[in-house]
């Protein structure tokens, strides 16, 4: 019909690959905005899948779609987060490796929700016995529990992932999901005591107030209203449309019935809730000397109850300093001032160390008892990249996180695949791109990177201070073309740059941090009889996060900084140990709404995530690879002059295999020990005929069995 649109018109194309031309930026955004429009989310760069996250329910990750993904190959169907999960597992079942999917994009870009949906269809997936549907459950509503503790309402988003998460997710043999293993990553500890304007604190404050039933809050002291919880109300938004409190909290009760959590662990779980709660409440007077003491007794009084620590001790506790002077301990009474730093860092440290134990208490529930090897996909939803009106020491570690996978999946895609072509003597013209090792060297450099200096000012306590801080930056880092402080900027940038900020130029914009509170939060220091008075605690679960063979050093405890940059370290390398898939999440408005595709946001972040980059070294280069070795031991039967065994050198044999396969001469390029296949389409048609093929042979093996009975 003339004038009609055609389908492709209408709905763009599936595989970015396939673009023409593929270098135009705007012809990339064109395609994402007609599938936007129509409702298809998905679009795959070769074997990379790239999603924007729609804001509302599309009705494409029920139990029917995934029965439609199981088993097919990748680019016989529309492109799905379903068929990356089956064709990562279907490869790791075949190759017997493990795996892992890195989904990356800024907060609210639709990481968690899409992380969620592949362990769903993992869970639906895998072959069922029985016997281990209990390790399904077990995985999948590992995520409500550490949702309701790890999660909270931003401004960016309101289930957004206040903490690191890389799971595990064990497959035996047969590819029966047979167990979990979760690591978690610096949780944002701060939003316990103090939450910004627009924002709340972790969901299950909100969750047990809101949900728990009324013998409960009894037994807790708690009143059924947030609005009563100094540490709830700051953000001025306790109740969130999006949110059903209520119903989220009966998901967690089931959920911990199902993780093996005790009558004990509950109980004491939901005491050491409600405790940061009335411990948030608790509030300081000034003796005649100007020193701390409280203003009522009730809040200690149920502190005392939940947490089963004498209240006088309780009182002393957060109101006095124990001070070491000769042989003697001397009690230190405290401002007012000091009294609340040290109630709020009691608070951040207990509900840190419970969430610590949390994923602790989910792993022993997850472990595989069986020895036997295991092969692995892992999932990795972090925090995604942030820029607030206000930045602090949590942007900062999230951010410098971020610029760490950008770095990773840089390493993984654009550089270590455009050396592989060098060293395998493949033709190649090299396609520049933006390496973020500069930002990254910028923030975590030994003696001269950020943390470095942070570390260093945290070593002078009474000495330095956050401005000192900031001095020593200027000092250090002068002409580094990625920071930038009201000193170092000229006339035009200072204008915008307040004199205790610094602004890092990070690969995914500017962001400005300002330097208040980085000393104290890098350091996390907990007043040592603080801990002295939680060790006494009855409570089953503090106990254990305060156990008193807790070694007192005298050396100085990692700080925060850099125990997260080496945790990241170790990050790396679990993942560099294994097999990538990569999802990209595209956040497209800033308004969380469906329908909205802002062309400006969305081209800022394909440009900064690198995907024009990534397209043009797919489209140049090679789908997919193998050693020859391998190639050959798995397609031999396909070609009557290497089945059963080929003799000679296997590139040769390779040579052999694809010519009978009839490989056009453009479509696979022999390296030095590697073919390199440009399509990934033409590597899946040789493994269709190969599964032909070996069901072919087992049907003939099966018939001269037969005879011979
Ligand atoms: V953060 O870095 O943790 O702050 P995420 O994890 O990237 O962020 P999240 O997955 O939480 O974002 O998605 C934000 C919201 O977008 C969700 O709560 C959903 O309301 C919405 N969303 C995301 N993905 C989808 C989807 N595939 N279908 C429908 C979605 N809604
Ligand atoms: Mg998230």
């Amino acid at each position: 019909m003339e004038g009609a649109l055609t389908a492709r018109d209408r709905v763009g194309i599936q595989d970015f690959v396939l673009l023409d031309p593929y270098t135009s930026e705007s012809a990339f955004l064109t395609n994402l905005r007609k599938r936007f429009n129509e409702n298809l989310i998905y679009t795959y760069i070769g074997t990379l899948l790239v999603s924007v996250n729609p804001y509302k329910e599309l009705g494409i990750y029920s139990t029917k779609q995934m029965d439609t993904y199981m088993g097919v190959n990748f680019f016989e169907l529309p492109p799905h987060l379903f068929a990356l999960a089956d064709n990562a597992y279907r490869t790791m079942l075949s190759e017997t490796n493990n795996h892992f999917i890195l989904i990356s994009g800024e907060s609210g870009a639709g990481k968690t929700e899409a992380s969620k949906k592949i362990l769903q269809f993992y869970a639906a997936s895998c072959p069922r016995t029985r016997l281990l549907d209990n390790v399904r459950d077990r995985l999948l509503l590992s995520n409500p529990v550490l949702e309701a503790f790890g999660n909270a309402k931003t401004l960016k988003n309101d289930n957004s992932s206040r903490f690191g998460k890389y799971m595990d997710i064990q497959f035996d043999f047969q590819g029966e999901a047979v167990g979990g293993h979760i690591l978690s990553y610096l949780l944002e500890k701060s939003r316990v005591v103090h939450q910004n304007h627009g924002e709340r604190n972790f969901h299950i404050f909100y969750q047990l107030v809101e949900g728990g039933d009324d013998e409960l809050l009894r037994w807790l002291g708690l009143e059924r209203n947030p609005q009563h919880y100094t540490y709830l109300v700051q953000g001025e938004c306790a109740k969130v449309s999006s949110i059903n409190d209520k119903n989220d909290w009966k998901t967690v009760q089931k959920a911990l019935a199902v993780i093996d959590f005790s009558e004990t662990d509950i109980e004491s779980l939901f005491g050491i809730i409600a405790s940061v709660l009335h411990l948030g409440n608790v509030r300081f007077d000034a003796d005649a000397r100007g020193y701390a003491t409280l203003s009522n007794g009730s809040e200690v009084h149920w502190l005392s109850q939940l947490l089963g620590i004498r209240a006088q001790v309780l009182q002393e506790g957060l109101t006095h300093r124990k001070i070491e002077a000769r042989e003697e301990q001397v009690l230190s009474p405290f401002t007012i001032e000091h009294a609340v730093y040290a109630r709020d860092a009691l608070a951040k440290a207990v509900y840190g160390r419970t969430f610590t134990w949390l994923v602790n208490k989910i792993n022993e529930s997850l472990a595989n008892k069986d020895s036997s090897r295991k092969t692995v996909i892992g999932l990795l939803d972090i925090y995604g990249f942030e820029v607030f009106h206000v930045n602090s020491f949590e942007q900062f570690c999230i951010n410098y996180c971020n610029e760490k996978l950008q770095q990773l999946f840089i390493q993984l895609t654009l550089k270590s695949e455009q050396e592989e072509y060098e060293t395998e003597g493949i033709e190649w013209e090299t396609v520049p791109y933006f390496n973020n090792k500069i930002i990254c060297d910028l923030v975590e450099e030994k003696h001269r990177g950020i943390i470095s200096v942070l570390d260093e000012e945290c070593l002078r306590p009474g000495e330095a201070t956050d401005l000192t801080f900031l001095q020593r930056l200027e000092e250090k880092i002068i002409g580094h073309p990625h920071f930038i402080t009201h000193k170092l900027a000229d006339q035009k940038t200072r204008k915008t740059l307040e004199r205790g900020d610094f602004r890092l130029l990070h690969y995914a914009g500017e962001v400005t941090y300002c330097v208040v509170g980085f000393l104290d939060k890098n350091n996390d220091l907990l007043y040592r009889n603080v801990k002295d008075v939680m060790r006494q605690s009855k409570n089953f679960i503090v106990k254990q996060c305060f156990p008193s063979t807790e070694p007192d050093t005298k050396k100085r405890p990692e700080t925060v900084a850099t125990q997260f940059k080496s945790s990241l370290a170790g990050l790396a390398d679990i993942l560099m140990a294994k097999e990538p898939w990569y999802v990209r999440c595209l956040k497209p408005n800033d308004a969380k709404q469906p329908g909205r595709f802002d062309d400006v946001l969305v081209r800022h972040q394909v440009k900064y995530l690198g995907l024009m980059e990534h397209l043009r070294v797919r489209r140049a280069g090679f789908a997919y690879r193998r050693r020859f070795e391998v190639f050959l031991q798995r397609y031999k039967p396909l070609c009557p002059d290497t089945w059963p065994n080929w003799k000679g050198p296997p590139a040769e044999g390779v040579e052999r295999l694809v010519k009978h396969l009839g490989y056009a001469p453009d479509e696979y390029k022999m390296g030095k020990t590697k073919i390199f296949i440009r399509h990934a389409r033409t590597l899946f048609a040789t493994e269709d005929a190969y599964e032909v093929c070996k069901h072919k042979l087992a049907t003939r093996i099966q018939a001269k069995y037969k005879g011979y009975r």
